[in-house]
């Protein structure tokens, strides 16, 4: 079997070759592994006999793994690919940090994660975002606190169902009214943090649960009514008090089965903070759901637990021992020391000095013993670092498949703008333009003043009976001729720009993740507002360049526009540019006429270049304007913020904490 580890080793040897071939550092490549040592027997000392819980799953040995950290794994052959070359190049950022910290790699896996973008509706995206959440919290809330500081107290974090009597197990370890307790649920609002004072400062910094303030004053809050609307709780009671060793701090979490979502999510968010979990329950409870999808996820996480079974009676003490340590095997948990706590009447609201010294006196010497506190420090830190890897290769995956979507999405953007490309200009010369409203407009110009009767067959040269004439012939305005042509011209533009969005509304619909970004962003494929105004433009500015090239020709003083004007020249040249040069050779069409009037005006050598210069001038503007639509739509994508390779730099990174582990 391919392990996971060996997997994580083969990308990172994969990722360094890579990265080595495009002349990055390569002295990494024969570095040897370092070597954390657990000593898989302390933790037999500290519980005479009973270990801490350890995940079959966060042994090495256990996996049947042979001894990874002395092996080298041969590099994957094959020519590295394109995620691979984009990954190599995110690495030079990467670069930057030292490597063999795992404090720093975790870091820059965290920012990496935190900013990895899955905007996309494809299958499985909730799940991947689902877990990027977690994989989030279980570096903020566990991983990175405990790496900023290894040798910060250890932190016990007591959880369990409501009236288990966690907050009296905690009132008597510390032998103090710490927290409260009683039957007005739920009791336990701000969660309390009892330690040492000597730790005040490892817990006063925001290095752990930084999104909880610090509230620090000794008594405890005033039991309030339920309210299972009640805001999310914001602060986390400090307490200092002698009473607890120093080096180990206890929290007394909300119900994991409260009736207020926001005290069960606060309850799984101190979880995920905790070195070890303590877990409550008692003879009636113990076999309830929820604590055992916590206790699953405990397993899953690698964290260090303690059963705590409480208020047990005693005729019934060994069947329910018996019982529960089935079920703690059953699910993983067989080495997590338990605890029993007979059912007895409570001291002055505590529970008898004599009952809860196994238990305080394990913990005490947790915080005691370096090298116990050690195990389970480490026990915890390893289990969190094994369970990383599931996730980032979930994240990782989803990275991937939101770029290769993204990918097929750009295409679809850019092959339908390929294609209207060669329409419009299609459409724009094709001759379409001059029908309707421009052919009539047209006959109009054509048809009222002597200029253009000189065209007809049999007349004397047109050009000499210009030149011989004393007053100029009698013109109609070019002006409705223009706006028609310029109306034309902006409906041809407008409807190739609303099929290319339709285009690419059919292509998008037919990719998984097309219909929620279309639902999600309709300005994409719709016509932006002052399009509009812009085409408007764009087509005054090509009749100013045909206006300039008419009066760049040699004339008769009045520019080269001649007895037309500027505007009927231009109108002219409009007309013959929008004309394909098949359909110029009919007597009597605009192109034929068109083509007359020019060369009577330039001769005939100049025509051919004059219309190909405005032909070619309002192919390009038009282009323009669509490029500028392609741009938008390819914008609009970018700042959907996938990046290519990114899921490869995860898996890179994520092997990178893997190896500094
Ligand atoms: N008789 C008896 N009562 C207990 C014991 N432990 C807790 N209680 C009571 O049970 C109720 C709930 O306990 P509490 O510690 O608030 O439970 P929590 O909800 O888990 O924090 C309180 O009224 C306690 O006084 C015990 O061992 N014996
Ligand atoms: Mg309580």
């Amino acid at each position: 079997m391919h392990s996971v580890h060996e997997e994580y080793r083969a990308r990172l040897w994969h990722y360094r070759l890579v990265k080595a071939g495009l002349g990055l550092r390569q002295e990494r490549l024969h570095r040897g592994p370092e070597e954390v040592k657990v000593d898989p027997h302390a933790d037999a000392a500290v519980n005479g006999g009973s270990a801490i819980s350890a995940p079959a799953a966060a042994t090495p040995e256990q996996n049947g793994r042979p001894t990874p950290r002395a092996r080298r794994v041969a590099a994957p052959s094959g020519v590295p690919t394109a995620a691979d070359l984009a990954a190599a190049h995110a690495a030079v950022e990467w670069d930057q940090y030292e490597e063999r910290d795992l404090l720093g790699a975790a870091d820059s896996l965290r920012s990496d994660v935190a900013s990895l973008a899955l905007p996309l509706q494809l299958p499985d995206v909730e799940y991947a975002r689902a877990e990027r959440e977690e994989l989030l919290g279980q570096l903020d809330d566990y991983l990175l606190p405990r790496l900023r500081r290894l040798d910060a107290p250890l932190l016990a974090v007591v959880g369990g169902s409501t009236g288990a009597g966690k907050s009296t197990l905690v009132n008597s370890i510390a032998r103090r009214e710490v927290t409260r307790s009683g039957v007005l649920r739920p009791t336990t609002r701000s969660p309390v943090l009892v330690h040492h004072p000597y730790d005040s400062g490892a817990f006063l910094s925001q290095r752990v649960l930084p999104g909880l303030t610090r509230v620090t004053s000794e008594a405890p809050e005033p039991a309030q009514p339920i309210d299972v609307d009640a805001p999310p709780v914001t602060a986390l009671r400090l307490v200092p008090h002698d009473g607890i060793t120093a080096g180990l701090a206890i929290i007394d979490a909300p119900d994991i089965d409260s009736v207020v979502e926001a005290n069960r999510d606060l309850a799984v968010q101190l979880l995920s903070a905790a070195d070890l979990w303590v877990f409550v329950t008692t003879a009636t409870r113990y076999s309830d759901n929820v604590p055992w999808q916590m206790l699953r996820q405990a397993v899953e996480r690698g964290v260090a637990v303690a059963v705590v079974l409480d208020r047990v009676p005693l005729e019934v003490m060994q069947e329910v021992r018996t019982h529960l340590a089935t079920l703690l095997r059953d699910r993983g948990l067989g080495t997590s020391p338990m605890f029993t706590i007979p059912e007895t009447t409570l001291e002055d609201g505590y529970l008898p000095v004599g009952l809860v010294a196994p238990l305080a006196g394990w913990l005490r010497r947790l915080a005691l013993d370096a090298r116990s506190r050690d195990v389970v420090v480490r026990r915890t830190l390893i289990g969190v670092l094994d369970s990383l890897h599931e996730r980032v290769r979930v994240v990782a995956a989803a990275a991937d498949a939101q770029s290769a979507a993204e990918a097929h999405l750009r295409a679809d953007v850019d092959n339908c703008y390929d294609a209207a490309h060669e329409e419009l200009r299609r459409t724009l010369l094709g001759g379409g333009v001059v029908r309707g409203e421009v052919q009539a407009r047209w006959n109009e110009f054509v048809g009222s003043g002597d200029v253009f009767r000189s065209l007809e067959p049999g007349s004397t040269s047109w050009r000499e009976r210009l030149r011989t004439r004393v007053r100029p012939p009698r013109v109609a305005p070019a002006q409705p001729l223009l706006d028609a042509l310029q109306q034309g011209l902006e409906g041809v533009v407008l409807s190739r720009l609303h099929s290319t969005s339709q285009g690419i509304t059919g292509q998008w619909a037919g990719r998984t993740a097309g219909p929620g970004l279309l639902a999600a962003t309709p300005e994409l494929t719709t016509v932006p507002p002052g399009f509009g105004e812009r085409l408007a433009r764009t087509l005054r500015e090509w009749r100013a360049t045909l206006a300039d090239l008419v009066q760049e020709q040699p004339g008769d003083g009045r520019g080269g526009a001649g007895p037309l004007g500027v505007d009927g020249a231009v109108a002219v040249l409009g007309v013959l540019a929008v004309t394909p040069p098949t359909a110029v050779s009919e007597p009597g069409s605009p192109g034929f006429v068109a083509t007359g009037v020019l060369t009577a005006l330039y001769g005939a050598d100049v025509v051919e270049p004059l219309v190909g210069a405005a032909r070619a001038d309002l192919v390009q503007r038009a282009g323009e304007l669509l490029e500028s639509e392609r741009e938008r739509a390819l914008g609009a994508l970018d700042a959907l913020g996938i990046r290519p390779g990114r899921g490869e730099m995860l898996l890179a990174k994520a092997a990178i904490v893997e190896e500094a582990r």
